[in-house]
């Protein structure tokens, strides 16, 4: 397998897994900060101009969580369900992620980290007023899933844990303040114990 990555949000969470899963990858580092996504060699890698991608074979696959499935289905390791209707559930927390609540902390991360690190410009205060709003009404529903089970499905550990964790440990590590993770209990416990997992903590290729 290869691997394109940069150390920045989602394919932190793909990095994490293979290292988990001790998988044999190729890891090839895409500079986004010098723009090497927008490179005329990088659009068949992905035409889509991000990272993460893997190779496999003949397979291409984008997206963070497809490339979390695939690494799970194929190290045969149980974090993808395998029972059709647990499936559907995963997918539901997974989707519901990209588009509430990794969307929303992903706004504060953007406006207040990466915008400094590019140097693009200073925060847009309104967009932080309603991503915070908007996180707060997503972070509650995680925080009752949570609410008396170790991972966001009650099965186990998951590519779920690993996708939805991924923003909010990031933010927590370059200490974005404006994310209000410690006004959720549940939330801020489960992501302790995802810090207990050694490749969660290091997810990077030497
Ligand atoms: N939905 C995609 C998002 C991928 C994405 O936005 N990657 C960012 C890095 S975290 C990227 O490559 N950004 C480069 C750009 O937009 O120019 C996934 O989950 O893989």
């Amino acid at each position: 397998m290869k691997l394109y990555y940069c150390k920045t949000t989602n394919p932190r969470k793909v990095c994490a897994l293979a290292k988990y899963l001790e998988l044999d990858v190729e890891y090839e580092f895409v500079d986004l900060f010098s723009q090497a996504q927008h490179q005329p060699e990088f659009l068949s890698v992905n035409p889509n101009r991000k990272v993460p991608v893997l190779f496999d074979g003949e397979k291409r696959i984008f997206e963070s969580t497809a490339i979390m499935a695939h690494m799970a289905i194929v190290a045969d390791s149980g974090l993808w369900p395998s029972e059709a209707q647990a499936q559907v559930n995963a997918l539901q927390w997974l989707t519901w992620d990209i588009a509430h609540l990794s969307r929303h902390a992903s706004t504060l991360y953007f406006e207040q980290i990466i915008k400094a690190k590019a140097g693009i410009g200073s925060p847009n205060p309104e967009a932080i007023e309603e991503a915070v709003n908007f996180f707060r009404q997503f972070a509650k529903v995680l925080d009752d899933q949570l609410d008396g089970q170790e991972h966001v499905l009650d099965a186990g550990l998951s590519i779920v844990d690993f996708g939805l964790a991924c923003v909010m440990t990031v933010a927590r590590e370059e200490g974005l303040e404006a994310l209000p993770i410690q006004e959720f209990a549940n939330i801020s416990q489960w992501l302790e114990r995802m810090d207990e997992i050694p490749a969660w903590r290091a997810p990077w290729p030497s």
